[in-house]
């Protein structure tokens, strides 16, 4: 496997230079560290303060301190090994931004979700913070955490941060810093470190402020060499921790639980908006902060709407209803796909179209044990479409497969599978063209849709739109189905959503 435990690089000593700098509490009297102020100062929850949520050790929910050290340690060992046999960069910064605060109108905020690369890396769930990681081709690295400045009136208004005294020993790193320092620190560090290689993610800045000191720092000397880290990171939040499949099992339960709500909850001419309420309510209910994205929820012919959202209409009897939802819990998506009929009877048509994608969905999930790659799946969900089509008389009888999974990529024109984890659409720099590999997640979610405009179908299945999705990790044992929980066969559906009939 790509990760291994780089444990012997935690061991180092900082920079002594930095050292002057920074403000370490690691050493401080124990009485200082655990007074109430301290514990009240944090800017997210601790054990002192949530221990519903967080464990002694932990940094977020599940996730400790030493995982997020060794996710920093894996980090630095890929950007070294890279840098071996690529250049001969001896000293390497790396610097992860926090995301600012967005804003709907004046002074009214969206809620907050944070850059999921820094996430990633320490933890942290407040915003304009930093992460700034020094390493040496000896292997020797450094974090230095940079917080928001100390501000009595704004944290009177926005509660507490955690600030850099603080910062050192809640979130294990070698030292902190109020982010005002962050432009010396970096000339300071570039000044006793000349063949220095930068890597930060020019192309999508995630903090004016951090952006504008870092391109004021290259423009300082045309021979800073820069790249992006990005795909590094990616490499490594591809492959899943037990802890991480923890979050993302407990993620799919919430979601499956809220969908089964959702069925059972399900009648003619009941509104879309209403089963978004009914699994958004359900999902917070059970711990998930919100839901991972604004969920599809299409009645009738609108279901043939990939990205439908506006979910503003009623449902009639004898309409099914296609659902794609999913919840964030403690920084981990679930993202399920179900359709159903809101009167709890499949049509024959509906039933019809239904056997075709539950089959091909079936067949796909069993053929991740021969781990082939995300574009291999997509080429069989097309081909296997094509054919159970074919077999039931929806589609000419043609030989040749290519004519099968044209038709077939008509009648579903999205991929069948992406990766899945912090962000809904993981990892987008790693290519779907890799094998995939124990460790990972990815949906599986082929569907069909028959718009009203198409005529090559009889009358009965045009409007019909049907997907099914479920969240799949992927073990040397063959995948699990971690959205097991959500209902799939006709019968189960049938018989849940006919219960409130
Ligand atoms: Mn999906």
């Amino acid at each position: 496997m790509f990760i291994k435990s780089v444990k012997s690089l935690t061991s180092f000593k900082a920079d002594l230079t930095l050292r002057k700098l920074c403000m370490n509490t690691m050493n401080a009297p124990k009485s200082k560290r655990c007074d109430s102020n301290f514990k009240r100062n944090f800017g997210q929850p601790s054990f002192n303060t949530h221990p519903h949520l967080i464990k002694e050790g932990e940094v977020t929910p599940f996730i400790t301190k030493s995982e997020y050290q060794d996710r920093r340690c894996n980090l630095v060992e890929c950007i070294l090994k890279h840098a071996a046999t690529n250049n001969k960069e001896k000293s390497h910064v790396i610097v992860i931004p926090a995301a600012s605060k967005q804003y709907m109108s004046d002074k009214i905020p969206y809620v907050f979700r944070q850059n999921t690369e820094f996430l990633y890396l320490t933890g942290c769930q407040e915003p304009d913070c930093c992460v700034v990681i020094t390493a040496e081709s000896s292997g020797q690295l450094c974090t230095t955490f940079f917080t928001r400045d100390k501000d009595e009136h704004a944290e009177l208004w926005d509660g507490p941060r955690t600030h850099p005294e603080q910062a050192t020993d809640f979130f294990g790193v070698e030292q902190s810093l109020p982010i005002s320092e962050l432009d010396n620190f970096l000339k300071s560090y570039r000044k006793s470190n000349k063949n220095l290689m930068l890597w930060y993610d020019f192309l999508t800045p995630v903090q004016n402020s951090v952006h504008k000191v870092i391109s004021d720092y290259i423009s300082d000397s045309r021979n800073q060499k820069c790249d992006n880290p990005k795909s590094f990171i990616h490499r490594l939040r591809l492959y899943k921790s037990p802890a991480e499949i923890a979050l993302m099992q407990k993620s799919c339960d919430i979601t499956a639980k809220a969908f089964k709500e959702a069925m059972s909850s399900s009648k003619p001419c009941l509104g879309e908006n209403q089963i978004f309420a009914e699994i958004d309510y359900r999902c917070r209910m059970q711990g998930a902060e919100y839901l991972a994205y604004p969920p599809v929820v299409a009645g009738g012919s609108r279901a043939t709407i990939i990205h439908y959202i506006n979910n503003n209409q009623l449902i009639n009897d004898g309409e099914m209803v296609l659902v794609d939802a999913g919840c964030e819990y403690h920084g981990y998506s679930s993202d399920v796909t179900r359709t159903w009929p809101v009167n709890g009877k499949f049509t024959p048509q509906q039933r019809e179209i239904y056997e075709v994608v539950y089959s091909v969905q079936e067949e796909l999930i069993q053929m991740c044990s021969s781990l082939p790659t995300l574009d291999a799946l997509f080429e069989s969900m097309c081909y296997l479409l094509g054919k159970r089509l074919q077999e039931i008389g929806l589609i000419g009888i043609q030989p040749s497969s290519e004519y099968l999974m044209k038709t077939a990529y008509q009648l579903c024109p999205h991929h069948v599978s992406h990766y899945l984890g912090m962000d809904i659409h993981d990892t987008p720099m790693i290519n779907r063209n890799i094998n995939i590999a124990p460790g990972m997640i990815i949906t599986i979610e082929p569907g069909i849709y028959v718009c009203e405009k198409n005529k090559s179908l009889p009358k009965e299945y045009q409007g019909i739109g049907i997907r099914i999705e479920d969240d799949i990790l992927i073990t040397v044992n063959g995948p699990v189905v971690l959205s097991r929980k959500c209902p799939k066969h006709i019968d189960e559906i049938e018989k849940i959503v006919c219960q409130n009939q």
